[in-house]
């Protein structure tokens, strides 16, 4: 009618509401729980100089530059090129990767990403310094914290190795080059084929053993191995590796490792050097969900010349060593991943406003993202415990870490080596399954927009941090796979009375008695099961993801309540006390269904057996 006025303007392209997002702040001196963490481990002294260190990593993290590589890496995506336009094959097929994937490499060198776990500069804390790097690094590498994690596993294989061999030998030299801060070398790490991933026994990669003539020394070089390899590899992820460590059958038919270079030297007809492949051609590469950035390949080998490491038939317990570290990558990845999605999920709830207010004081999101950080913080305290374990067996147990007074280790050597192998698969397997249904939590929370991937703006794009973080449930070992190597690493000898001594220990220097007794009935039920089990081993093997998943459950409580009683800090203590008696993130509540009956005390009742397989 025509009293009324004019409409308020409508919102066009340009104009109307547009919400304005925060900026990233710095993933280092923002995470207040990392800090805790990193302070519970290290001396003061040790964790101010990783506190200046990581503060400048942090500020390059969020850098327009480590952003402009990202969003390259993820739009120029790997192709291969094996023959110039006449036809010619190249002397060895070219992988065109982008300008932000080697930028990204070279930066995670410099900064550390493998070198901190070598170098001397944090002495036994150097594990937890390195990976406190991974954290911070890994959500901003394009990926390439795949080849750092493999490079890393193929470092501590071959400092395993070279002590006892003479200093001329090749593997020295590589070593040096892969703990390198710059021209780095990377290192691949080849084991699956189309027979199977999970069971390597199938194997159909043959080496032969064929000497070359003569060698340029008593050792030769690295690409004077005395085998000479052949077969098909279905997955391999290091495509633009310098060297690969690789799985492959003798004559015995036997499992052995090898370590090869991907390009050799020949001369050729008028006496020149020429580089050339060392028999390795690209069959393909592979379409993936996520992990757009990084080669991964089909490789054909042909007479591909490889030196054996470790001892002939023992390839997988030589390759393990790698196994452990690339897992070690892997959750801490996950988890760092996870961290990143969340902390956009909370920027959203803090700029959007709904139902006239802003998000996060609607109670219903509120805590759905308060669960996450308790899931998520559950799971860093695995991932790192894990990681300082691993730190310490490599050097010795600390008695400056404020860790040794307050954070349940176990004892040095034997006690300490079955712990740490069963918290690197448990952990492998739990951070990452949880980061999935983690990630994607944060991607709901913030509705459609959490759905979009836009490759140039990787500061926000929590859907590319989907896509990637559901790949780590699946290599280095499937969740049940890795369930099924904690469940036979458990029932061997006599395992899991060594692992119980320890738990069972550590459960009882919980001081709040609520707490000490949650742990103690959970742990005593699940106990009583898996060690009398050991005669019906595929029983439990057919159980093992529950086990795990239960195991995990307890673990994670008890460090949420060690670490709380070392100060009382209050968001510490209720995160402690959700998980333990809530069962918060445990029974139903955590995404986990296989959590099983393991968690609130009030379904523990003395005698009764509840948690059942
Ligand atoms: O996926 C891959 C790379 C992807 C990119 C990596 C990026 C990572 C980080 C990225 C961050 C963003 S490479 C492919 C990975 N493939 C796997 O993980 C294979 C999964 N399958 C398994 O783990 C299996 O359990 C196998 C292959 C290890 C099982 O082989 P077998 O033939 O059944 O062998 P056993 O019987 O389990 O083990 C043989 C010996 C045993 O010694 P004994 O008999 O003396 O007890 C084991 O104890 O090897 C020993 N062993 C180990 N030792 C086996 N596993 C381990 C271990 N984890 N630690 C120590
Ligand atoms: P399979 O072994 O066939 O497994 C199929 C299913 O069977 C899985 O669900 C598994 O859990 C289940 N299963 C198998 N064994 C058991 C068991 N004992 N108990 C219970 N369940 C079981 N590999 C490399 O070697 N190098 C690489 O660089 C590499 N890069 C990769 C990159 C990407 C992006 C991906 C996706 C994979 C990569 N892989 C690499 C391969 C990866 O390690 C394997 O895919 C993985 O180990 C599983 O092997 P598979 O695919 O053959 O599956």
């Amino acid at each position: 009618s025509s009293n009324e006025g004019p409409l308020p303007k409508p919102a066009s392209a340009d104009s109307g509401f547009m919400l304005s997002f925060p900026a990233m702040e710095n993933p280092f001196t923002s995470d207040a729980f990392l800090l805790r963490i990193l302070a519970w481990y290290l001396p003061k002294d040790e964790f101010e100089k990783a506190k200046q260190q990581f503060t400048q990593l942090g500020n390059e993290a969020i850098s327009p530059q480590v952003m402009e590589w990202n969003a390259n890496a993820e739009k120029q995506q790997p192709y291969v090129k094996a023959h110039n336009v006449w036809g010619q094959r190249y002397d060895y097929d070219k992988l065109v990767t982008a300008e932000g994937w080697k930028e990204l490499g070279k930066w995670g060198a410099r900064t550390g990403a493998i070198a901190l776990g070598y170098e001397p500069e944090f002495g036994d804390y150097k594990r937890i310094v390195q990976y406190v790097q991974t954290y911070i690094y890994s959500p901003v590498s394009g990926l390439t914290s795949c080849p750092v994690a493999m490079t890393d596993g193929a470092a501590r294989l071959l400092s395993q190795i070279i002590p006892s061999l003479p200093a001329s030998h090749p593997f020295h030299d590589a070593y040096q080059r892969l703990i390198a801060r710059t021209d780095a070398w990377t290192s691949g790490q080849w084991m699956t084929e189309r027979a199977g991933g999970s069971d390597v026994q199938n194997t159909e990669t043959w080496a032969k053993y064929s000497p070359l003539p003569e060698k340029t020394g008593p050792f030769g070089r690295i690409d004077e191995g005395d085998y000479l390899v052949s077969g098909f590899k279905f997955f391999s992820s290091a495509t633009d590796a310098d060297m690969t460590i690789l799985l492959a059958k003798t004559e015995s038919g036997k499992l052995s490792t090898f370590l090869a270079p991907l390009r050799k030297i020949i001369i050729d007809a008028d006496g020149k050097e020429r580089v050339v492949s060392n028999g390795v051609r690209i069959h393909r590469l592979k379409n993936k969900l996520g992990t757009k950035q990084l080669p991964t390949a089909e490789l054909e080998l042909k007479d591909m010349r490889a030196h054996l490491v470790g001892p002939l038939d023992q390839g997988i317990p030589t390759i393990s060593h790698i196994l452990n570290i690339t897992r070690a990558h892997t959750f801490m990845a996950s988890a760092a991943g996870w961290r990143r999605a969340l902390s956009i999920a909370k920027s959203f709830a803090k700029a959007r406003t709904t139902l006239d207010q802003p998000l996060w004081t609607l109670p219903l999101h509120l805590r759905t993202l308060a669960e996450t950080e308790t899931k998520l913080r559950g799971c860093l305290h695995l991932a790192f415990f894990t990681i300082a374990l691993m730190g310490f067996s490599e050097t010795s147990f600390p008695s400056t870490s404020p860790a040794a007074k307050y954070a349940p280790l176990p004892n040095a050597g034997h006690e300490a080596q079955v712990v740490l192998r069963t918290l690197t698969a448990v952990a492998k397997a739990v951070v990452s399954k949880n980061a999935v249904s983690g990630v994607q939590e944060c991607m709901e929370s913030m509705g459609g927009v959490g759905y979009i991937d836009e490759a140039d703006e990787p500061e926000h794009n929590i859907a590319r941090v989907f896509r990637d973080t559901n790949v780590n449930a699946i290599w280095e070992g499937t969740t049940n796979v890795l369930a099924s190597e904690f469940v036979r690493h458990v029932l061997k000898k006599d395992n899991i009375e060594v692992f119980g001594a320890w738990l069972d220990r550590a459960i009882h220097t919980v001081e709040n008695d609520v707490y000490r007794d949650v742990l103690d009935k959970s742990w005593k039920n699940l106990y009583r099961r898996l060690a009398g089990s050991k005669d019906r081993v595929p029983e439990a093997l057919a159980n093992g993801r529950r086990i795990m998943f239960s195991l995990a459950w307890i673990v994670i409580g008890l460090l949420l309540a060690t670490d709380a009683q070392r100060d009382r800090e209050g968001v510490a203590e209720e995160i402690a006390r959700r998980w333990i008696v809530n069962g918060e993130p445990g029974v139903g509540e955590w995404k986990m269904p296989d959590v099983g009956e393991i968690g609130p005390h009030a379904r523990f009742q003395e005698g009764e057996e509840r948690a059942k397989w």
